[in-house]
């Protein structure tokens, strides 16, 4: 063969494999984020984070305020269990669930006014305050 020719069968294989690898790394992320959920929950900077923990049977503080229009990101920390793991605002259709502190439930308040929380049973409850 000429050394052309031997140049060139070279080029096509070293393209071929850079292709290959090309392609399999991104198939490797593509796996690593379909598998990965953790960014579902991640903190929103922007949110207003409101805490709530159980105090007295119901939610502490029972009484949050917040601004309109703006997310909202409720952490129910470690003493909240069982059905207070869910948190609910009938008004908003809001009915959000966190099976541990690290799953914030987010939701914007699309009105002002004073407005009803909830766990999904009504057990706990609390007011939403939204302001301007
Ligand atoms: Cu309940």
């Amino acid at each position: 063969m000429k050394n052309t020719t031997i140049l060139a069968i070279i080029g096509i294989v070293i393209l071929v494999a850079g292709a290959f690898i090309y392609f399999s790394s991104n198939n490797a992320q593509a796996n690593v984020d379909v598998n990965d959920n953790s960014n579902i929950d991640v903190s929103n900077a922007d949110a207003q984070k409101v805490t709530l923990g159980i105090k007295n049977y119901n939610y502490y503080p029972n009484t949050i305020t917040v601004k309109v229009d703006k997310p909202v990101e409720i952490t129910l920390d470690s003493s909240v269990v069982g059905c207070y793991r869910s948190f609910v605002v009938p008004e908003f259709k809001v009915n959000g669930y966190s099976a541990n502190p690290s799953q914030k439930i987010t939701f914007t308040p699309p009105k002002t006014g004073t407005f009803r929380f909830q766990c999904s049973m009504g057990m706990g409850r609390g007011t939403l305050i939204v302001e301007n």
